[in-house]
């Protein structure tokens, strides 16, 4: 039998656990960069995910020529998220692999995470994940690296969370493992 200050000991401790946790331990935040071509995706996925309206949305003016602007944003980023238009003509797509190509050899992001999102999936002209896959040349190219190829669209933000999920565990896996790379 638990005498008066057992009980009230207990309680205290029990009190405690419940109400004196503090605040949870910080969120870890990362600095990444996203890019690709125009009309790709990349604000209407960005905003989609931090819930904001997508009717603001407006194109970035001049995009084509400020794409030799891309690497100023490079510097201290800790990963790259990298959208494509998987329904673009043959020509914008040729675009995207270099321009994807590019970013993966440059020296401020090739030891970086990748999520490549093949954006646009919901529209027929759609190439599928294997596609992309074979046409940007990944397997040879991204050999090494920590990358990620997933298929999305604007209507299933699921799979786009899913994506950075998957992002974020690579950033995390980084930050344990430093010296894998
Ligand atoms: N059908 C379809 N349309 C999409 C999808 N993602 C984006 N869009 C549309 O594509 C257009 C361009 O999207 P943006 O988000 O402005 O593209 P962006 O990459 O930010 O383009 P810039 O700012 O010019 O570099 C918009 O009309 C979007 O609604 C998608 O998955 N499916
Ligand atoms: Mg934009």
């Amino acid at each position: 039998m638990l005498g008066r200050i057992d009980q009230l000991s207990i309680f205290y401790k029990c009190f405690k656990a419940l109400c004196c946790k503090g605040p949870p331990p910080p969120r870890p935040e990362y600095d990444l960069v996203c890019i690709g071509l125009t009309g790709s995706g990349k604000t209407s996925l960005l905003s989609q995910l931090c819930s904001e309206n997508p009717e603001n949305i407006v194109s970035t003016t001049g995009a084509d020529t400020i794409r030799k602007y891309w690497s100023r944003y490079y510097q201290g980023s800790q990963g790259v998220i990298f959208v494509l238009d998987s329904a673009s003509s043959e020509d914008d797509l040729e675009t995207a692999r270099n321009e994807l190509h590019s970013a993966l050899q440059h020296p401020q992001l090739c030891t970086l995470p990748f999520l490549i999102l093949a954006n646009h999936q919901d529209k027929p002209a759609a190439r599928s994940v294997q596609e992309i896959k074979k046409y940007f040349e990944l397997e040879p190219l991204a050999r090494g690296k920590r990358w990620i190829l997933k298929p999305c669209s604007l209507d299933d933000m699921e799979a786009v969370k899913d994506s950075f999920t998957l992002l974020i565990n690579l950033l995390e896996e980084r930050e344990l493992e430093p010296s894998r790379m």
